[in-house]
C-alpha cells in the first residue's frame, strides 16, 4: 500500500469519535470527485478548502463545494430512529426492520421485498446493501437511482465493451484537439471538469469545442460550436457522423480488425436520415469536418443522452464513431460518460443494481454467480436479474413487493411519475427511509425512520467520472443516534441470523473484503479488479491516497482499449446497428425539458441550507420561449400552469431564447418541502429505454398557460413557516426564510392572514393596507426588531427582494414597510456569483459604470467569477446586455 505522501495529516481512529484535526476528504456532490480540506472548528462546524494535491481538481472548487461549510448543521436532520410516528431507540427500530423483513420474505418469498440504493453512498455502504440483497435475502430487487441517470450508458458500454468501462482519463479533455459535449451542461453539472476545459483552451487556443444540446446552456460559452439539435436528434447525428467517416474513408483498419458489427453499423448509418438531427446543412457540415478531421476527439456525454427512451442506441451510436476510427482509450481520445452522482462509478463497481453482479460480474452467467457466492459462502443468489427502479415502484404499487427500504435517495421528489411513487409507498405495508433528514417527502410516507450520519462526519471511498478512487474522511461527530449507513445495514443483518458475514468493524475492513472479491472477478476476466487493496489494514485505508483502478498485480489505472481487448467472450469490441426511432407525432404541444441549476443539488435537502446557494435562483421557474411566452400572454416572473394527465405544476415564468419554440425547460430541484407546486417530475412519464431501463426524463408532454392568481406576495420571516396556497416556493436567506406566494383566494383581513401564516400571534404588527388596490404589507416585530414581513398585490410584487430579507432582525419596521433599499446600503441582487456572493445589480453598476467591461475586469473589481468560475458565462451575458452604449462601439 502506498502511503498518502502529503503533508496534511489524516485523521485515524474510528469515525464516530469526534475527530478534530484537519483532513482530506471528497466533496459529496458531483462526480468529479474533486479533493477537499477540511478543518473542523470544534464548534460543530469546519471550513472547507480544494485540495491542492488531488489529480481530480487541483484545488479548485465549485460554488456548491465551497459552500459545503454552511450544509453541515443540524436544522432540520434525523437524530433518532422513528417506527410508526414514534421515536425509538436503536434496538427497538432494528429488531421491527429486522422482522418485517425476515417475515415477508418467508411468507411471500425473496422477491416481495426491495432495497432501493443510490449512486451517493459510498461503496462500502452499497457493498453491504448489495451483499444483504443478493447474497443473504437472495433477491435482485436491488435497484438505485443511478437507474435514472447512469443505466443507459452502462447498457451501452457493456454491449460495446462486454464490461462497464469508462476508457479515459479527464486529462483527456485537456490533451484533446477537439471536444464534443452531448447533452452535458459541464458548466453547471461538472464545474471543475469544465474549469479545466477552459484553462486547457486559454493554454491552447487552436483547441475547439462543440456543445449538442437542444438548450443555449452556460457551457456554450466556451463552444466554437453549438448545435442547438431536435430534442432525441443525437443518434440521426451520430449516425451521419458514422457515414461520413465510412465514405470519407477515416475508419482505422487496424483498429477496425478488433472490432465485430462494423458492417451492419455502417448499413445502418448510412440508411439513417441525418435531417432527423434538425440542425441547419451548414452547422451538420461545419461538425462532420470538424470530427472527421481531427485525430484527437473526446466525446463527453451525459444526461440528455442517457436519460432518453432510446438512451442505450444513442450511447452505442457515440461509441460506434470511436470504435470505428480507433479513437478510444489513447492520450486525448475516447467517448468519455461523466457520472453524475459521486460514487455512480462504486454504485457499479459493487454490483448494486438490479441487473448487476458485484465486480461487474454477470448475474446471467452461472460461473460468476458461483464465484460470488462461494466468496461470500451465503444461502442464496438469484439467478435472473431483479426489477428495476421503475417496474420496482409499480411492484409497491401493485402488492407485489411488500417491504421496501430507500437508502440516500428521495424518489417521492425524483422519480418519473412522482405522484404514483407517492401513492405506491401509501399502500406500502412497510417503508423504511434512512436519510439524514427528517422531513423529505419520501421520509414523510415511511414507516421506519433511520437516521444516517453525514457528509463529513462518516467515512468511505467514492470512485469517480475517471475511476479513482478516493477517500471521504469524518471529523464531525456523529451527531444524536446518528449512525453510518453500512453499519445500520450489517446491524439489521446480524439480527437477520447472519453476524459472522456481517460482522465488520469499521469501513476498512468492508472495503477490504469488496477488494478482495474484485480480485476473484478479475479471475474470471473482470476488468474491475482492485485486488492490490485486497485485506488492507486500518492504518492503510486512513491513509488512501486517491488511486485508479484497475490496481492490481497486472495493471494498475491507465486507458483500457486502446490496443483493441476488450471484455467480450471473443475479445472484440462491437459496433451496433442503430437507428433513430421517430417519436410519434401529436400529444400535447409542449416537450418540458428538466435538468439542473448551477447551484443546487438535487432535491436541495442539503444545498437548500445554504443561502448563498439559494440566492442564485430562489423559486422553481420554466425557461419559456419569447414566442411562446407571446402566444400564451406570458411577460417575464408571471406564474405558468404545466398540466397533463398526471396533474399540475406552477412555475414562474423566465422568458428566454435559450431554449426553443416548444421546448420550454424546468429544473428538478424543488420538493414537497420546498416548493409544492414545483415538483416538475410529477409530470414526467416514465417510458423507459427498453434495454436499460433508463426513464425518459427530458420529454413529458404538457400543455401551458398563464397561471391567474387572485393575489400574489412575498413574504420574509425569521423563523420557518409553512404557506397553504395554490403557489409558494421558500428559500434560505441568513436569519431566516424568504418565500413566494400567489393565490387564488383573497383573505378578509391581512394582518389575521399574516399572523396565522406565520404563526406570530402575539407579536407587535404595523401595516399599512389599500383594499382597493389590492396592496397589503404587514411586519411583525419584537423589540423593535423585525421578526416577518408580508408583501401583497395584484401582480407579481416589484421591490428589493435580497435587501428586505436581510432586514430580518434589524430595527426600523416603518422602513421595512416602505419597501425601500435603505440609502446607505444598496440592494446587491442575487448572487451571480455565489462563491464571492457577488450580486446582480452590483455587477450590473459596475459594467454600466464602465467600470469593468471584461470577465477579467469583473474579477479584478468585484472579484466575481475568481473562484470556482461557474458564473463566468453568466457574466460575459451580462457584460454583453449591460456595456454602455459607447463602449460597445
Ligand atoms: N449543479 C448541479 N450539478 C450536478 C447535479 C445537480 O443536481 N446540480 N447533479 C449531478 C448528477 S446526479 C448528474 S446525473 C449530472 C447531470 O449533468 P448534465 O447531464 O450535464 O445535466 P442536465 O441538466 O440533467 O442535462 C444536460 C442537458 O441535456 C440537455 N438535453 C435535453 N434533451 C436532450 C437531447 O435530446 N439531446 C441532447 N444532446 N441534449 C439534451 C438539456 O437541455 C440539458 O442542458 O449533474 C451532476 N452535477
Ligand atoms: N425529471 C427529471 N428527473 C430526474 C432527473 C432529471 O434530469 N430530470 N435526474 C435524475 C438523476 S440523474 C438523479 S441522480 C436523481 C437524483 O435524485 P435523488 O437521489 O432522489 O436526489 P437527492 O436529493 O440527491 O437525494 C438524496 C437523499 O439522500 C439524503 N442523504 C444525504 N446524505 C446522506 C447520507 O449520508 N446517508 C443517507 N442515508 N442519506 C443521505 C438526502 O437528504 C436526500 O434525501 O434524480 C433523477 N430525476
Ligand atoms: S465540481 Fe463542485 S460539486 Fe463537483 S465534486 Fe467538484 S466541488 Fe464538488
Ligand atoms: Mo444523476
Amino acid at each position: 500500500m502506498r502511503p498518502d505522501p502529503r503533508p496534511v495529516p489524516t485523521q485515524t481512529g474510528p469515525a464516530q469519535t469526534g475527530p478534530a484535526q484537519t483532513v482530506r476528504s471528497t466533496c459529496p456532490y458531483c462526480g468529479v470527485g474533486c479533493g477537499v480540506i477540511l478543518t473542523p472548528d470544534r464548534a460543530g462546524g469546519l471550513s472547507v478548502s480544494g485540495d491542492p494535491d488531488h489529480p481530480a481538481n487541483f484545488g479548485r472548487l465549485c460554488s456548491k463545494g465551497s459552500a459545503l461549510a454552511e450544509t453541515v448543521g443540524l436544522d432540520g436532520r434525523l437524530l433518532a430512529p422513528q417506527v410508526f410516528g414514534q421515536a425509538a431507540g436503536w434496538d427497538v427500530a432494528l429488531e421491527v426492520v429486522a422482522k418485517r423483513f425476515a417475515r415477508t420474505i418467508a411468507a411471500h418469498g425473496p422477491d416481495s421485498v426491495a432495497l432501493y440504493v443510490s449512486g451517493q453512498m459510498l461503496t462500502e455502504d452499497y457493498y453491504v446493501a448489495n451483499k444483504l440483497a443478493k447474497g443473504y435475502w437472495g433477491t435482485a430487487n436491488i435497484d438505485t437511482n443511478s437507474r435514472l441517470c447512469m443505466a443507459s450508458s452502462v447498457a451501452g458500454h457493456r454491449r460495446a465493451f462486454g464490461s462497464d468501462t469508462v476508457p479515459g482519463q479527464y486529462e483527456d479533455l485537456e490533451l484533446a484537439d477537439l471536444v464534443v459535449l452531448v447533452g452535458s451542461n459541464l458548466a453547471w453539472c461538472h464545474p471543475v471538469l469544465y474549469q479545466r476545459l477552459c484553462a486547457a483552451r486559454a493554454a491552447r487556443p487552436e483547441m475547439r469545442v462543440v456543445v449538442v444540446d437542444p438548450r443555449r446552456t452556460a457551457t456554450c460559452e466556451i463552444a466554437d460550436l453549438h448545435l442547438a439539435i431536435a430534442p432525441g436528434g443525437d443518434i440521426a447525428l451520430f449516425n451521419a457522423l458514422l457515414a461520413e467517416v465510412e465514405s470519407t474513408r477515416r475508419t482505422n483498419p487496424g483498429f477496425l480488425r478488433h472490432v465485430t458489427g462494423a458492417g451492419a453499423a455502417f448499413a445502418a448509418a448510412r440508411a439513417g436520415d441525418p435531417a432527423g438531427a434538425g440542425l441547419s446543412p451548414a452547422d451538420l457540415r461545419g461538425f462532420l469536418d470538424l470530427w472527421t478531421g481531427t485525430q484527437k476527439v473526446v466525446t463527453v456525454y451525459s444526461q440528455g443522452v442517457n436519460q432518453s427512451s432510446q438512451g442505450t442506441d444513442t450511447v452505442n451510436a457515440i461509441l460506434n464513431c470511436h470504435l470505428a476510427t480507433g479513437r478510444i482509450g489513447r492520450p486525448g481520445m475516447g467517448p468519455f460518460s461523466v457520472t453524475g452522482q459521486p460514487n455512480a462509478m462504486g454504485g457499479r463497481e459493487v454490483g448494486g443494481m438490479a441487473n448487476m453482479l458485484a465486480c461487474h460480474l454477470q448475474i446471467e452467467n452461472p460461473a460468476h454467480r458461483a464465484a460470488v457466492q462461494g466468496f461470500w459462502a451465503s444461502p442464496a443468489m438469484p439467478d435472473k436479474p431483479g426489477l428495476k427502479a421503475v417496474d420496482m415502484f409499480r411492484a409497491v404499487g401493485e402488492g407485489r413487493i411488500k417491504a421496501i427500504w430507500i437508502i440516500h435517495t428521495n424518489p417521492v421528489a425524483s422519480m418519473p411519475e412522482a405522484d404514483l411513487v407517492a401513492a405506491a409507498l401509501r399502500a406500502c405495508p412497510f417503508v423504511v427511509v434512512q436519510d439524514v433528514m427528517a422531513g423529505t417527502d419520501t421520509a414523510r410516507l415511511a414507516h421506519v425512520l433511520l437516521p444516517a450520519t453525514a457528509w463529513a462526519e462518516k467515512a468511505g471511498t467514492v470512485t469517480n467520472s475517471e475511476r479513482r478512487i478516493s477517500r471521504q474522511r469524518a471529523v464531525l461527530s456523529a451527531p444524536g443516534q446518528a449512525r453510518d449507513d453500512w453499519r445500520i445495514l450489517a446491524d439489521v443483518a446480524r439480527r437477520m441470523g447472519w453476524g459472522a458475514a456481517f460482522g465488520w468493524q469499521s469501513p476498512a475492513e468492508v472495503f477490504a473484503e469488496h477488494a478482495a472479491l474484485s480480485g476473484v472477478a478479475g479471475a474470471l476476466g473482470s476488468d474491475f479488479d482492485i485486488s492490490d487493496h485486497a485485506g488492507i489494514s486500518q492504518a492503510a485505508y486512513e491513509a488512501l491516497a486517491p488511486v485508479t483502478w484497475p490496481a492490481n498485480a497486472r495493471r494498475r489505472g491507465g486507458r483500457f482499449f486502446g490496443e483493441g481487448r476488450f471484455h467480450t467472450p471473443d475479445g472484440k469490441g462491437r459496433m451496433l446497428a442503430v437507428a433513430a426511432r421517430v417519436d410519434a407525432a401529436g400529444g400535447l404541444p409542449f416537450r418540458l425539458n428538466t435538468g439542473r441549476s448551477r447551484d443546487h443539488w438535487h432535491t436541495m435537502t442539503r444545498t437548500g441550507q445554504s443561502p448563498r446557494l439559494s440566492s442564485h435562483m430562489a423559486e422553481p421557474f420554466l425557461e419559456l420561449h419569447p414566442q411562446d411566452a407571446a402566444d400564451l400572454g406570458v411577460v417575464p416572473a408571471d406564474l405558468v400552469e404545466l398540466s397533463n394527465r398526471f396533474g399540475r405544476v406552477i412555475l414562474r415564468a423566465l422568458v428566454t431564447d435559450r431554449v426553443a419554440p416548444g421546448q420550454p425547460f424546468a429544473p428538478i430541484h424543488w420538493t414537497g418541502e420546498t416548493a409544492p407546486s414545483g415538483r416538475v417530475d410529477l409530470l414526467v412519464p416514465a417510458n423507459p429505454d427498453q434495454i436499460s431501463g433508463q426513464p425518459d426524463s427530458k420529454a413529458a408532454r404538457v400543455s401551458l398557460r398563464k397561471f391567474t392568481a387572485r393575489w400574489y406576495g412575498y413574504a420574509v420571516a425569521a423563523a420557518d413557516f409553512r404557506p397553504d396556497c395554490a403557489y409558494w416556493a421558500k428559500a434560505r436567506v441568513r436569519g431566516g426564510w424568504r418565500v413566494e406566494l400567489a393565490a387564488e383566494q383573497a383573505p378578509l383581513d391581512w394582518v389575521t392572514h399574516a399572523r396565522g401564516l406565520f404563526g406570530l400571534h402575539d407579536a407587535e404588527v404595523a401595516s399599512v393596507t389599500d383594499t382597493g388596490r389590492g396592496l397589503a404589507r404587514v411586519a411583525f416585530h419584537l423589540d423593535g426588531r423585525l421578526l416577518a414581513a408580508l408583501f401583497v398585490g395584484p401582480e407579481p410584487v416589484a421591490l428589493a427582494r435580497d435587501q428586505l430579507a436581510a432586514r430580518l432582525g434589524e430595527t426600523a419596521p416603518q422602513e421595512v414597510l416602505a419597501g425601500r433599499s435603505r440609502a446607505d446600503r444598496p440592494d446587491p441582487g442575487p448572487a451571480v456569483c455565489a462563491c464571492l456572493n457577488v450580486g446582480l445589480n452590483t455587477i450590473r453598476a459596475a459594467i454600466e459604470a464602465g467600470r469593468a467591461l471584461s470577465v477579467t475586469a469583473l474579477g479584478d473589481v468585484l472579484g466575481a467569477g475568481t473562484s470556482c468560475g461557474s458564473c463566468r458565462p453568466d457574466l460575459a451575458a451580462l457584460i454583453g446586455r449591460h456595456r454602455p452604449k459607447q463602449a460597445a462601439e
